[in-house]
């Protein structure tokens, strides 16, 4: 196993670092080790062998500059969470709410899988800080995979490289990630999180949340628990500023599961009847919140690109994503056209030659671009991105908002009484499943604060300790929760959505300024229909007043079904949050 002179340096950095890669190199056999330093050069000398080796195609580059095709396994092509396990001592930590594996057991799983795995690859070292290098917010972490492409879109999606191992030395400490793609064997294929050893272990997947492990293994999964320790929340939610025609700005943090619009949402562009009025990014998935000195909640964007969706991508419904990944941007299983441009599902042109899998395109083998097809950017090519993106001590926020993808019953927006009533908001959001993850697509499932998939510990505990979060803010944000997917009876969405969120954001906002009406509800406060800008919106008669309108007869049944879930956690349930269900249930009762 050979080591490349130019980093040996690198490895001379940190010690604990090397000895880890040491260890791991016994196990997993490579033939060499490679220290990633994070620069251009290197980025680029990659590709150039992933081209070579004919894993990465490159895109037309008069069009696409700088723009490559990945396909990965047509197995691969999802979270896998059947095969995602939360490995704590004890399996009460771990919950209901997640797989669990005697961490002794799942290490034995997982060295047996490991074992000579990179016989004739190249293992390479990963370091990689999630969050602004000069943060004190910031987390670091090392992966150490043998996929190039994992390296490429570690590269795009966290500070990588020297600085953060750097910041590594600094800090003492860092989370241990240990990746291989191994034969990408579905069977064969466990991605295991050791929150207690801040380990993560992850063989036989490829594909985004499985691979790239500061993403969800280590932002969310592992950062949930540290974060419970330390007096912090790490949460699946996309942050965004709105700024006013008179400049003001306010900073939201949104939670929805994957595939129903964080990215869009992030990336807004106003409605035209909205002169001066502008949406800046910070971030489309995750958010780590902090408790400021002045008593508000701060948000940090831990990554710094996007891992998004890319069918419905398009000049209307996103033009500054759509304008984003015009340029460097790694496209995973779209499909082509003739002239070799990337083609996906919802682009008003061109034509599908060659599907996902790189057969000829035939509908009768389902769309060209898989459904859960990605494109993975770095943040600052997007146009909207915010000027304090990068401010270490973050972004204070007015609002958090919950919203699920749910075809009837929650309203188009309404705004807790108050934090705990919000932590209920979240609790309770259901949302029906999605193409990001390898299940059956539209079914309704609970997923409290869009974190089901995520939350590295017990849901009970998680929210204990966002209520104990609360508690201690003297500003906390108020909180919502929102649905852009209610639909009629023959299927069709009541609000137009995309852009004209802004409408509602804008109550939201009003509301946090204390200048907009509501009325109080058994769920919560909801805006009266003339409460909400609907200027110039085209909307079915009645529409509205469906959207607005709460049945006590279907949330009584919805909170008996929170009620019935909540019971699952048994007598680690806050007994605020019960006690909120129940006058929940009262109050829609009474009316
Ligand atoms: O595959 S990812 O987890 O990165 C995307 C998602 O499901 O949100
Ligand atoms: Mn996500």
């Amino acid at each position: 196993m050979a080591t490349a002179p130019q980093h040996v340096t690198l490895a001379s950095l940190n010690l604990q670092v090397s000895q880890w890669v040491d260890e791991v190199a016994r196990l997993t056999q490579p033939d060499q080790i490679f220290w990633c330093d994070g620069s251009e050069a290197e980025f680029s000398m990659l590709e150039r062998e992933l081209v070579a080796e004919k894993e990465l195609l490159p895109l037309n580059q008069a069009s696409y500059p700088g723009c490559y095709l990945y396909r990965s396994h047509p197995s691969d092509v999802a979270r896998v969470e059947h095969l995602t396990f939360v490995c704590t001592r004890e399996k009460d930590d771990a919950g209901p709410n997640n797989h669990w594996m005697a961490p002794a057991e799942a290490h034995r799983k997982m060295d047996a899988l490991f074992d000579g795995c990179m016989k004739g690859r190249t293992l390479y070292v990963v370091p990689y800080c999630m969050g602004p290098l000069d943060s004190p917010f910031s987390r670091c972490g090392v992966e150490i995979t043998d996929s190039a492409y994992v390296v490429l879109n570690m590269k795009l999606m966290t500070r990588m490289g020297q600085a953060a191992l750097e910041r590594i030395t600094r800090d003492g400490t860092f989370v241990k990630g240990l990746h291989s793609v191994g034969d990408l064997n579905p069977e064969r294929r466990f991605i295991m999180h050791f929150p207690e050893e801040l380990s993560i272990k992850s063989f036989g997947s490829g594909y985004g949340g499985n691979a790239l492990l500061g993403k969800k293994c280590h932002a969310l999964r592992i950062a949930s628990w540290q974060a419970r320790t330390e007096g912090w929340l790490a949460e699946h939610m996309l942050i965004v500023g709105i700024e006013n025609p008179q400049g003001e700005i306010h900073y939201l943090a949104c939670a929805f599961p994957s595939a129903c619009g964080k990215t869009n949402l992030a990336m807004l562009i106003p409605p035209a009847q909205y002169k001066g009025w502008k949406v800046w990014t910070l971030g489309d998935d995750i958010a780590w919140l902090h408790a400021g000195k002045d008593g508000r909640l701060y948000a940090i964007n831990p990554e710094s690109g996007y891992f998004g969706v890319v069918p419905g991508t398009n000049a209307k419904t996103n033009k500054n994503a759509y304008d984003t990944i015009r340029t460097d941007t790694i496209f995973t299983n779209v499909a082509l056209t003739a002239d070799n441009l990337p083609w996906w599902e919802g682009l008003p042109d061109g034509t599908p030659v060659t599907d996902w899998q790189g057969r000829p395109y035939d509908p009768a083998n389902g769309p060209a671009a898989q459904p859960n097809s990605r494109f993975t950017v770095a943040a600052k090519q997007n146009p909207a991105y915010s000027k304090l993106a990068e401010a270490p001590g973050g972004v204070p926020l007015s609002a958090i908002v919950f919203g699920g993808r749910r075809r009837t019953l929650a309203p188009l927006v309404y705004q807790a009484r108050s934090w705990v009533h919000g932590v209920l908001l979240g609790a309770g959001v259901a949302s029906e499943t999605t193409a990001a993850a390898t299940s059956a697509v539209g079914v309704l499932r609970r997923d409290p604060m869009a974190m089901k998939p995520f939350a590295g510990y017990n849901f009970a505990d998680y929210w204990s300790h966002w209520i104990n979060v609360g508690a201690k803010l003297k500003s906390p944000p108020q909180i919502f929760h929102v649905n852009w997917f209610r639909q009629d009876d023959s299927g069709k969405f009541l609000w137009p959505g995309f852009g004209d969120n802004l409408r509602v954001l804008r109550w939201i906002i009003d509301r946090c300024k204390g200048t907009a009406a509501a009325r109080e509800t058994a769920i919560g406060q909801l805006p009266n229909a003339k409460d909400l800008d609907v200027n110039g919106l085209e909307m079915a008669p009645g529409a509205l007043d469906e959207l607005l309108a709460v049945s006590p007869e279907l949330w009584q049944a919805e909170f008996e079904g929170i009620a019935e879930y909540f019971a699952g956690f048994g007598e680690r349930m806050p007994a605020a949050l019960q006690a909120e269900l129940t006058a929940a249930l009262a109050r829609v009762e009474a009316n």
